[in-house]
């Protein structure tokens, strides 16, 4: 057991359960009786009250690694790598429920017969039930651990606190990482309210068909995330995947979170924060929401190809974002580290990343090299040709063989302090303020690499529309289009209807001074299947456009979907290949006609009458001005 120290052995005792380091006296009673509850619901063997410190951070690993989870990596400092069940290797939203006495309140009706797609409704009843026939005596042979934790830094009036009770190391060392955890969080604490999360990684029942090996122990078949925005509670069984039991990320930063900030009268989204400063030394912030692997993490430290630009980065996947008195919007990232897709990294894709990820990280379902490395598709230059691999599931591999050496949706994991373009004012208590939110998808076929909303409501039009090609972020294998509004869809905590009101809400906040919205896709092909624009760092002469438009300039030109860059106002000096702007910009009208189609269709079927009427009016102007094209 990783702390019990041989000279203590008057523990203290939660039921008939020893408390190996900590006194009932020393938390908070509301943590207390918390602990307690899970507890007598799950039966560990004993509990340890996680305190955030490098000896307890040690423990846990030397811990991980006897016990086979984690293995080290001496080709860098303090790297590890983990390896999951294969049947446990990314978020599960078809197992994940938001539970209110109504309905209605969790999401909108769909149409008869239609499968809504905006989330899953459980009872507060059915939510009971399943607790109850997943948790008890869960935890019998483990350690529970509890972890205090922080989204936000500790005390700032944007911040939160949870308490995750979890019975795996992984998931503490992980949130160790993602979060601030420790006893300055339980001190900030004191007697006050928390978000309850209670994770297992589940004991499969004997009838299970799904191997299970002692280093990843999970239960596949009957995993379930559930949430409780009424109690701010979350309750997640059976999986170790970062989404689903890093309980701070997605379920509470923002599931709970956006139901939180419904209510208090801010943002909680799915978006990276970064700032730029332009060749004259003036400092922006921009916002921009993507799905799950569709480029925030290579956004946010971006390395622009640009002269002049540089960009520091404040976060990469969430931002709780809320208007100070003067009316400014104003952003925090939650977040205390990087949670970041390896497939794709590199030097020339993501320096900075790679600056960041070979120190202090733990790293998952990546392959392993002989040298005591990392390898993931897209690496092939980054290694010598002499190196061996092993694959993300532990067998040899070899280079030019069918299946990917490291899994699609690998991750690592690591402290955000790391990072060498981090933003000074990364942790500002106040946040920073931001001028600008893009929305963005994989898109290969009919939408411009960029265009600007006409206002706020034309910009939530355009967020509320977004679409993306499927990723392996969930469990989705196909390469569909799917919607997925404000890259909120597996994420909101609410009815998408009421969030919709809510963000059109925003212009009536006292003295609000709406930041610009646009749209950017950088994943548009041609024919032959084959990008259309660089991507990457090219991305900052994008954002050099949208700066230039926000101060003022006269680049801009009015379209059937919003304004388009004027031609020859694109800064295209020096552009690394030959881009076909034509082709990058242009509005077939075919394409557009079904998209207007789709969207119609998305909203009649899925939002019903929870669509507010300004969308729909935004829907109309966008099929009228199609019509013309
Ligand atoms: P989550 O962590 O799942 O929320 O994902 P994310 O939005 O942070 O995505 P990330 O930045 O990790 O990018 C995912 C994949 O998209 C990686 O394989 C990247 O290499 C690729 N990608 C990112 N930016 C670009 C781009 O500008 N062009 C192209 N072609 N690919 C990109
Ligand atoms: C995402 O899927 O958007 C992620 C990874 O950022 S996860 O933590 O699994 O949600
Ligand atoms: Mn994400």
């Amino acid at each position: 057991n990783v702390a019990k120290d041989p000279s203590i052995n008057n523990y203290e005792y939660m039921g008939k359960i020893p408390l190996l380091n900590s006194s009932t006296e020393s938390l908070p009673p509301k943590v207390c009786s918390y602990i307690e509850e899970c507890a007598s619901l799950c039966c560990p063997k004993d509990i340890y009250i996680c305190d955030g410190s490098d000896t307890e951070y040690e423990h846990l690993l030397n811990f991980l690694e006897k016990n086979g989870t984690i293995s080290p990596l001496p080709k860098y400092e303090n790297c590890w790598l983990a390896r999951t069940n294969p049947a446990d290797v990314a978020r599960v939203e078809k197992r994940t429920f938001i539970s209110t006495e109504c309905k209605r309140d969790t999401i909108p009706i769909p149409c008869e017969g239609v499968i809504g797609e905006l989330g899953n409704w459980i009872s507060p009843r059915d939510m009971e039930k399943a607790i109850l026939e997943r948790f008890p005596e869960c935890m019998k042979d483990r350690t529970m651990y509890v972890i205090p934790f922080s989204m936000g830094p500790v005390g700032s009036p944007f911040s939160k606190i949870g308490i995750e009770i979890t019975d795996s190391a992984y998931v503490v060392c992980c949130m160790r990482i993602m979060t601030r955890i420790g006893k300055n969080v339980l001190e900030t604490l004191g007697n006050d309210d928390f978000v309850k999360c209670l994770h297992s990684i589940g004991v499969p029942k004997s009838d299970s068909k799904i191997e299970i090996n002692s280093s990843w122990p999970c239960d596949p078949e009957r995993t379930i995330i559930l949430h409780r925005p009424d109690k701010n509670e979350i309750v997640s069984y059976g999986s170790g995947y970062g989404g689903n039991s890093l309980l701070g990320k997605k379920c509470f930063a923002l599931r709970i979170g956006s139901t939180i900030a419904k209510d208090e009268g801010w943002l909680a989204e799915h978006m990276l924060i970064l700032a730029i400063t332009d060749p004259k030394g003036r400092k922006r912030y921009i916002t921009a929401a993507f799905p799950s692997a569709c480029g925030k993490t290579n956004l946010a430290m971006l390395k622009p190809t640009l002269p002049g630009y540089k960009i520091e980065c404040v976060g990469d996947d969430i931002a709780w974002m809320r208007f100070d008195q003067e009316g400014r919007l104003r952003a925090i990232n939650p977040e205390n580290g990087f949670f970041g897709v390896a497939p794709g990294t590199n030097c020339i894709t993501n320096p900075n990343a790679m600056k960041t990820i070979f120190k202090n990280t733990i790293f998952t379902n990546v392959a392993a090299t002989s040298d005591g490395g990392v390898f993931w598709e897209g690496m092939e230059e980054e290694i010598s040709d002499d190196v061996e691999i092993t694959d993300w599931r532990g067998k040899k591999w070899t280079r030019g063989s069918k299946t990917p050496a490291a899994h699609p949706n690998s991750r690592f994991c690591t402290p955000i302090q790391e990072c060498p373009v981090i933003d000074p004012g990364w942790e500002d208590p106040a946040g920073v303020p931001i001028d600008v939110i893009l929305f963005g998808g994989r898109r290969p076929e009919g939408i411009p690499l960029i265009y600007q909303a006409r206002n706020w409501q034309h910009g939530v039009f355009i967020g509320a529309s977004m679409r993306s090609e499927a990723t392996a972020a969930a469990e989705y294998t196909d390469k569909v289009i799917m919607h997925d509004p404000f890259a909120m869809r597996p994420f909101f905590g609410y009815n998408f209807g009421h969030y919709l009101n809510h963000w059109l809400s925003m212009t009536k906040v006292k003295n609000a001074k709406v930041p610009a919205i646009f749209h950017v896709n950088w994943f548009r092909k041609n024919a032959d299947g084959k990008y259309l624009w660089p991507g990457f760092g090219e991305n900052s002469r994008v954002l050099d456009w949208i700066l230039r438009r926000i101060d003022g300039e006269d680049i801009a030109v009015d379209s059937t979907v919003g304004l388009l860059p004027k031609s020859e106002s694109f800064n295209l000096e020096n552009l690394s290949k030959d881009v076909n702007m034509e082709e990058l910009f242009s509005l077939p009208k075919s394409f557009w006609e079904k998209e207007v189609r789709d969207i119609r269709e998305y909203f009649d079927m899925q939002v019903g009458d929870d669509l507010p009427a300004a969308i729909r009016e935004e829907l109309e102007l966008l099929a009228c001005n199609v019509d013309k094209l």
